[in-house]
């Protein structure tokens, strides 16, 4: 009788009581899961950045009690101010594009650089501004030294006007170098290397000599690297408005070809390999740069593909050229050169090549390349 009294008093204590219980068994848990957890986020460390003079910041003054740890530089800090003078031009008009005859840009929105599109006042301003220094390399191995005065007198005429050039010579006779005066800021540095027998492997190994001389040399002297064929002259100005940082050109023999008209190379067995369905443009192999690092990367890689090759007795049916179509497949070039930049007098005056700025110098191929007592001229 007593033990029900006492199980009916207990009853109503709790339905009493029932909602103050609830609510402290609820501060209870709240409480546990707010210990458990505020030793990780209030002691969480924020990673930043810090300068190349290793200065030390702290982005919340202490205010939300949070430890920044000080061991990293920040790039953030101390950088140059790149800012325009006023400039007087006409503005960009969203209705009126500047070239409507011709593509001005790629699916992956690399800009493709033709005459009208792009005022190189602003460019040169920019570019200076940063100090840029631009290494522009030619191999001139054999007997194509012959083409190094025609080439350097015009570079000097119409290459990187106003801007800091280094002329990287690869030669196996820096005697024959020609003698020349270039203007202030540029300079002309002749690399000794080796030479092959085959035309063929010349125009191949440049891309194992680029690869180790941009992370060996370039890399401390250049921001970026312009790499071209010795065989050619500069015909008008070619300037800061290619650079970027991977570009390639558009051979002038294939600009409106189809892509199962490209000369890939089409056996599967080389690294060159392109199926049919695949391929934006045939890029030549005379005509491409960017930064070192990125030019380093290029060349390593088809340098890497042709030693591939090699081992399989194999030769792409364009040399490195065909490695370079490769590599611009899968690491699209971020911008793009059009055939103003790489054109041959053969192939006429169409009407949308408003300049022709780097022209091909007809050569005697059997002469230059193989014969070395033959006539070059
Ligand atoms: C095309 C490409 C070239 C390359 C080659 C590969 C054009 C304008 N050029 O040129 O970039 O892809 O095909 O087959 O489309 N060299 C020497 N000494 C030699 C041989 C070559 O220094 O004995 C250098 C020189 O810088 C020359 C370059 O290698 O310009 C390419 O050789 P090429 O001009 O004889 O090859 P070509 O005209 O077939």
């Amino acid at each position: 009788m007593q033990t029900d009294h006492r199980k009916t008093r207990i009853k109503g204590l709790f339905s009493k009581y029932r909602v103050l219980l609830i609510f402290g068994l609820c501060l209870f848990i709240l409480g546990y899961f707010w210990q458990a957890s505020k030793g990780s986020w209030l002691k969480r460390k924020i990673s930043i950045l810090c300068d190349t003079q290793r200065n030390k910041i702290d982005p919340f003054h202490g205010l939300l009690g949070i430890k920044v740890s000080r061991n990293k530089t920040n790039v953030l800090h101390g950088l140059p101010e790149i800012a325009l003078p006023r400039m007087v031009y006409s503005k960009p008009h969203i209705f009126k594009p500047p070239r409507t005859d011709v593509l001005t840009m790629t699916p992956w929105l690399a800009p493709i650089i033709w005459d009208g599109t792009f005022n190189l006042e602003i460019l040169n301003e920019q570019f200076r501004q940063r100090n840029t220094t631009i290494g522009l390399t030619v191999f001139a191995i054999k007997k194509y030294v012959v083409f190094l005065q025609r080439f350097l007198a015009t570079a000097e005429t119409y290459f990187m006007v106003g801007h800091r050039v280094k002329y990287y010579i690869f030669t196996d006779r820096p005697e024959a170098i020609p003698n020349m005066n270039v203007k202030e800021g540029r300079e002309i540095v002749p690399l000794r290397v080796q030479n092959y027998p085959r035309w063929q492997e010349i125009s191949m190994r440049r891309m194992e000599m680029l690869s180790y001389y941009s992370q060996q040399r370039f890399i401390h002297e250049v921001d970026f690297l312009v790499c071209v064929d010795a065989d050619m002259q500069f015909s008008n100005e070619v300037g800061v408005e290619i650079l970027s940082e991977v570009f390639g050109t558009i051979h002038p023999g294939f600009y409106a070809a189809e892509r199962q008209a490209f000369t890939y190379e089409r056996r599967s067995t080389s690294e060159a390999y392109i199926p049919l369905d695949e391929g934006d443009f045939y890029y030549c192999g005379c005509f491409f740069g960017g930064t070192v690092a990125e030019v380093h990367k290029l060349t390593k890689k088809c340098h890497e593909a042709i030693m591939a090759d090699k081992s399989k007795s194999l030769e792409a049916i364009w040399h490195e050229e065909s490695h370079l179509n490769k590599y611009f497949v899968y690491h699209k070039p971020t911008k793009i050169l059009s055939p103003e930049y790489l054109w041959d007098n053969g192939l006429g005056s169409p009407q949308f090549l408003k300049k022709k700025r780097f022209l091909t110098v007809p050569k005697n191929h059997a002469a230059i390349r193989n014969k070395r007592n033959s006539n070059l001229k």
